[in-house]
């Protein structure tokens, strides 16, 4: 599996499915539906789609036990879970995939964080095993568990997909059936390295999506972000939406919730007496529900003077809109009323998010409240569009280089694709000039050509790494295609701007790679000539290094020993002969 296509060669993949609960796998009796132990594995069994019972029964001895070689399956706490093949889909790939039912499996309203920091550790313990997972959830909670787990899995490099239905899978109409499919197509197909929600042929960003509906299949929405995937006649994945949030650092998991927070939403009226008693210890983290982009009433000092008595406490609160769409901003006197005491605006953040956003924070209990207010404001997990700052960029800095190259990894809007197309040769020439090759090798990653020019003057990033003398980028830009043989708008190649800046090793990586000098003898000859009349040896050196004729000659047939001769420069006499020049070539004059 890869992050932009599937691989080929690659024909079985691995997926654990976490099976926490929900309505897909109820039955219904005597008190409505409830879940029933081992229903679900039994009911998919019967759907051919999601079944190959053929592939099941063949060699089942041998693969279970290849499995058991290979360490899949078996990790600690993990009990040996029963292999099921979903038949090979339309891209060659056969998803293998273990079904661990939880004890007891739950209707969601009676989920906790302890149950998040279980799905976090069995994530955890099986992350090697598997290529991807997924967790069968229920509906109702599902938008606080998936963000709960996107704050909780750190460096995720892997998919983990929720999902579940609002039919139980066993019934004739059934929206269980197509969502697990989908949830398993997924993260058996695709590295999308983000806790992600797949209904109805949508897979949102988990911590971006919430419950719109009791009553119809699409229960799901993600107000102020498109799907990442789209599943139609073909699966259309967003690759530029895709938030990559790990740095390089090793994949963990953070278990150490808050549970000290809670949702207030205002109303019309709202007593200040409400909003103490709710304000008050042992509470710490507070999602403030408030009117259109962010605002309270103004005019309401008792209200205001109770959460500036929180925030002075060290609450951490945050501002969200009761509305679906749209973000938090500071247009209004009403909005900046609950800035100035201190409320953190949250964008464009679903109360679930921001919800959760505030029990991860507030359990990194090494961060001061500053820090953990900074934490609030910054999209960690793409959670919030950050509103436009004021502060002065250059893109001499390379920490600016790395942050909008990181940046354009996390767009979600249609016009990212031409910003990114017009950015990313000048962030290559930037990073090319600062010697950053990891930035440079994050780039190419996002798509960047190695080999577009970077500016006006036609001129790429490898014309640029052979000027700047970096012979780490030099390398780099070589192994990943870059040409040797392309020219600037003043017909330069990198090997002659190697030359021209007196590269030598430049000069010999870049002969090595296939650089041909790209000058017709007589231009060879006029330039080796000029350098012979000045005695410039250093100079002839990188020229022959970089495969010249050191016997060229100009119009009248007079080459650099002519010229050095009659100059008498004694260095460049003794190098030309060394090199092997041939000193009985006569001149048009004899
Ligand atoms: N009550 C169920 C649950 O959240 C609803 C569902 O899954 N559709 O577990």
């Amino acid at each position: 599996m890869e992050s932009s296509t599937m691989t080929k060669e690659k024909r079985e993949t691995r997926v654990l499915v976490l099976y926490t609960g929900g309505t897909i796998g109820m039955k219904k009796m005597d008190g409505g539906y409830q879940p029933k132990t081992g229903f679900l594995q039994s009911q998919i069994k019967r759907l051919p789609m999601l079944y190959d019972e053929e592939y099941t029964k063949v060699d089942l001895i041998e693969r279970s036990t290849a499995a058991r070689c290979e360490n899949i399956n078996n990790a600690e706490n993990t009990p040996l879970l029963e292999e099921l093949a979903m038949p090979i889909s339309s891209h060659g790939v056969r998803v293998l995939y273990y079904i661990k039912e939880y004890n007891p499996i739950k209707d969601s309203s009676n989920m906790t964080i302890s149950d998040w920091i279980e799905i976090a550790l069995d994530i955890k313990d099986n992350y090697k095993n598997y290529d991807g997972f997924v967790v069968i959830h229920g509906t109702d909670t599902m938008a606080y568990s998936v963000s709960a787990l996107s704050f909780m899995l750190e460096n995720l490099g892997k998919s983990v997909v929720f999902t579940g239905s609002q039919v139980p899978i066993y019934e004739q109409r059934n929206d269980g059936r197509d969502n697990l499919l989908g949830a398993l197509v997924i993260a058996g197909h695709y590295v999308i390295p983000e806790v992600t929600l797949y209904f109805a042929g949508s897979l949102y960003r988990g911590n971006r999506s919430t419950k719109v509906s009791a009553g119809s299949f699409d229960a799901f929405d993600s107000p102020n972000l498109p799907p990442l995937v789209t599943m139609k006649v073909k699966i259309e994945v967003q690759w530029d939406a895709i938030f990559r949030s790990n740095n390089g650092s090793k994949f963990s998991v953070h278990t150490n919730m808050n549970p000290n927070i809670g949702l207030l939403r205002i109303f019309p009226g709202i007593t200040a007496e409400t909003v103490r008693a709710f304000l008050k210890p042992p509470m710490l983290g507070v999602v403030l529900q408030t009117y259109g982009c962010g605002n309270a009433p103004n005019n309401r000092d008792d209200l205001i003077t109770e959460i500036k008595k929180a925030t002075r406490r060290d609450v951490l609160i945050i501002n969200c809109t009761q509305c679906l769409h749209g973000p938090v901003v500071d247009q209004y006197a009403t909005g900046k009323v609950l800035m100035d005491a201190g409320v953190i605006p949250g964008s464009d953040m679903t109360p679930e998010a921001a919800l959760t956003k505030l029990s991860y924070v507030l359990g990194k209990t090494e961060l001061s409240f500053n820090q953990k207010q900074e934490l609030i404001r910054n999209n960690i997990r793409g959670e919030l569009t950050v509103a436009h700052t004021k502060e002065q960029f250059s893109l001499k800095d390379n920490s600016f280089i790395a942050a909008v190259a990181s940046s354009l990894q996390i767009s979600s809007s249609k016009e990212m694709k031409y910003i990114r197309q017009a950015l990313l040769p000048v962030l290559m020439s930037c990073a090319t000039s600062a010697g950053n090759v990891k930035t440079l090798e994050e780039l190419l990653n996002q798509g960047a050509d190695v080999n577009a020019t970077t500016d006006y003057d036609g001129r790429t990033a490898l014309h640029i790494a052979c000027v700047e003398g970096n012979s780490e980028a030099v390398k780099f830009l070589l192994q990943h295609g870059a040409s040797t043989q392309v020219r600037d708008r003043f017909k330069s190649s990198p090997l002659d701007d190697a030359i021209k800046f007196r590269h030598k090793e430049l000069v010999k990586t870049l002969r090595k790679a296939g650089a041909q000098l790209m000058k017709t003898s007589m231009e060879s000859a006029v330039e080796l000539c000029r350098l012979a009349a000045k005695n410039r040896v250093e100079d002839l050196l990188v020229w022959q290094l970089a495969g010249v004729d050191l016997n060229a000659c100009d119009y009248d047939k007079r080459t650099p020993l002519h010229v050095a001769v009659c100059r008498n420069n004694a260095e460049t006499v003794a190098f030309l002969l060394e090199h092997g020049v041939n000193p009985y070539l006569r001149d048009v004059f004899g």
